[in-house]
């Protein structure tokens, strides 16, 4: 029984192991941390999803986001979302998005976010998708993004030009 036993806790030690390195969803540049990016599922044949990360920048020298890409999506903007008079709204931001030293920027739901348009096809829960994040100084990386359910953070209703989008 002594060998099973070990086998046991073989099994146990790599069942704590693997999910560490699985879930630590994030990604480093130089001296940027790239926090979990994610985005939502798109089962009504939606055409536009928002991407959501965060980026520390724990160096001493400010940077810049100037764009990110996703594979297979032709259209993508940063974009910077607004409440004002009760109305919320959201503009491209053709300068980039500031990623001061030693701060932590949120890319968010109601906030600044990666505007996704053109989808050729649905973003499925569960699975990841592949993209590129631009820097100013520190240059590019290719990241994920997490596919969460359709609920995941509540639902922000924006105008997007005429169109009501749940971005
Ligand atoms: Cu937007």
């Amino acid at each position: 029984m002594r060998s099973l036993s070990i086998t046991r806790v073989v099994a146990l030690l790599s069942l704590l192991l693997v999910p560490t390195f699985v879930f630590a969803h994030g990604f480093k540049l130089g001296s940027l941390e790239i926090g979990h990016p994610w985005t939502r599922a798109t089962p009504n044949g939606a055409e536009v999803a928002g991407g959501f990360l965060t980026i520390t920048n724990t160096g001493t020298s400010d940077d810049k986001l100037i764009a990110v890409e996703v594979e297979g999506i032709a259209h993508v903007q940063l974009h910077e979302m607004k409440t004002e008079n009760g109305v919320m709204s959201m503009r491209p931001l053709k300068d980039g998005l500031p990623i001061p030293a030693g701060e932590k920027v949120e890319l968010k739901p109601g906030s600044f976010h990666i505007m996704m348009m053109g989808l050729s096809q649905p973003f499925v829960e569960g699975t990841m998708v592949k993209g590129k994040i631009i820097f100013e100084k520190a240059g590019s990386a290719d990241i994920e993004f997490k596919v969460e359910a359709v609920g995941a953070n509540p639902a922000e209703k924006h105008q997007h030009g005429a169109a009501t989008t749940t971005d």
